[in-house]
């Protein structure tokens, strides 16, 4: 089985994260292998929260992966506390022979998350650029890039050397939807929209297409799968905070569904 290290928060509550990750990569067929970078009471966007912090802990964690051998197929990185944090990914990324999908977590709905400082965000910046495939929201574009045009933000993000670029969250014509770019090559998905923003859905999308890509669908594939189930899920779902997220559980089976469907038509 294709292995998957996956270096994100442990939210409690907020569905989000790790908490989505895992079961993402799993019921796609690969091995999620989680490294927190932080436990929480519940996620952020709540008025207060408790956290434990890791990051003394990483450098010590990947020694010992290292040590076991380990060969990863697929890293992909969300969110981080501490710059501190993102030094030691670069340290561990940089040997590793690994697709690297680095999900640049800084804010969402113009804002940043709480405890985004500018040096925070030039550290995720800086994991970012060294990413084979990027996920930013349009907050998140803007803040690597400083566009606003999504096009521009994307060929940026394409020239200091990315190989693909899925911006997401992207509202036309009352429908929400996702763009992919590819140097010589650009596809949108839409689908749709119900009102808000909705916790850990960025997660859920990084997430598919990371599973998606090691079982060997393209990133225009992946989007398109992300892009659909997101929205069929939040559709579905009996949200009264934003903060809780969405239920995705109720409909991982379908994502596993079509996977085996592809995986033997193989
Ligand atoms: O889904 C993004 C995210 C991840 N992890 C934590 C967060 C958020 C967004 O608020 O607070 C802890």
């Amino acid at each position: 089985m294709k292995k998957c290290a996956l270096i994100n928060d442990l939210s409690g509550f907020g569905k989000c994260s790790l908490g989505v990750g895992i079961p993402i990569i799993s019921v796609l067929g690969a091995e999620a292998h989680p490294l927190p970078t932080a436990v929480l009471s519940n996620q952020t966007g709540y008025s207060s929260f408790a956290k434990v912090d890791l990051t003394e802990y990483l450098t010590p964690f990947f020694n010992e992966w290292n040590k076991l051998g380990i060969s990863f197929d697929g890293i992909l990185t969300g969110y981080f506390s501490d710059e501190k944090q993102i030094d030691a990914v670069l340290e561990f990324t940089k040997k590793a022979d690994a697709l690297l999908l680095v999900d640049p977590v800084m804010g969402d709905s113009g804002q940043r998350y709480k405890g985004f400082s500018d040096s925070l965000c030039s550290k995720v910046k800086q994991l970012a650029l060294s990413a084979d495939i990027v996920t930013p929201n349009l907050t998140e574009l803007y803040l690597l890039t400083g566009e606003q045009d999504i096009k521009k933000g994307a060929d940026i993000l394409l020239e200091s050397g990315i190989k693909a670029v899925v911006v997401t969250g992207i509202n036309k014509n009352n429908e929400i939807g996702n763009a992919v770019f590819e140097k010589g090559r650009s596809e949108e998905y839409f689908a749709h929209y119900s009102e808000g923003s909705f916790s850990g859905t960025g997660d859920m999308l990084s997430s598919i297409v990371m599973g998606k890509l090691l079982s060997g669908s393209d990133v225009f594939d992946a989007v398109k799968t992300a892009t659909y189930f997101i929205s069929f899920v939040i559709k579905n779902s009996d949200v009264h905070n934003r903060n809780d997220g969405v239920d995705f559980e109720k409909y991982l089976y379908r994502l596993g569904l079509e996977q085996n469907e592809n995986q033997e038509k193989k």
